[in-house]
């Protein structure tokens, strides 16, 4: 499906990508890990998933805890989990550099982001493709980030949803409106084509997977240097 356009001016932005470790071979994951600083990716981004919240089960306190003391990278902590709050501290302790709670699993969002902060770690709130940037319009100043998802959260290698082009510009203009200095960061399927559209649209951080940088005859290196060069970075 082609994705849509909108007509925003192209951002002079940095940008940093960070890689998605579900999708590397986790048979080898401290090389893997090693492969991907060597190749000059920005972070590291973990996707946690319970079973409950979405339909999948992946990565956990342990494998942190495993790879922290290999790299230097900062690790981002992607909790797809119903009460994430239960699980914050583990992971801030196993070396989470910046927490990602949904939206969607938060009732009491303000007091699970200060909870993220008094661990000390950057707080971020992910959005599904569904929930409007709106839904952060009364806690949008305390967020480092916000990660909004491309595609339903579950899984790796799913098409991406074109309007979130759209909900990613009217997420900027809600940000910059109340001088919010959060990072918006897209998840899903994330390409030469969709980052271009993305970053155009204001977003500043992109998870790297199966589309565009875990990719069968490109070294990580060779798909990075052709993310950054689509939008001059
Ligand atoms: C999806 C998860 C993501 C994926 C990543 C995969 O639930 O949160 O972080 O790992 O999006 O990338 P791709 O290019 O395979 O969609
Ligand atoms: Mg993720």
């Amino acid at each position: 499906m082609p994705v849509e356009s909108v007509s925003l001016e192209i951002t002079t932005r940095p940008v940093a990508i960070s890689a998605s470790v579900m999708c590397a071979n986790l048979g080898r994951l401290e090389a893997e890990v090693l492969a991907l600083e060597e190749a000059g990716v920005d972070r590291l981004h973990f996707d946690v998933m319970d079973g409950h919240f979405v339909p999948n089960i992946t990565l956990g306190v342990d494998v942190l805890r495993a790879l922290r003391p290999l790299t230097r990278l900062p690790f981002d902590v992607h909790l797809m989990t119903d009460h994430p709050e239960v699980l914050l501290g583990m992971f801030a302790q196993a070396g989470a550099d910046c927490l990602i709670v949904h939206a969607e699993a938060c009732p009491f969002l303000h007091r699970t982001v200060r909870e993220i902060h008094a661990l000390g770690r950057q707080a971020g709130v992910a959005l599904n493709p569904v929930t409007p940037p709106t839904a952060l319009g009364y806690i949008a100043d305390e967020l480092d980030r916000v990660l909004v998802m491309s595609v339903d959260p579950g899984f790796a290698g799913q098409p991406f949803i074109p309007a979130v082009i759209r909900k990613v510009a009217d997420l900027r203009r809600l940000l910059d409106e109340q001088g919010a200095t959060a990072q918006i960061e897209v998840d899903g399927a994330i390409n030469r084509e969709t980052l271009s559209l993305l970053a155009a649209a204001g977003a500043t951080v992109f998870v790297g997977g199966t589309s565009g940088l875990f990719l069968k005859h490109k070294s990580y290196r060779e798909a990075l240097v052709e993310l950054r060069t689509v939008i001059g970075a």
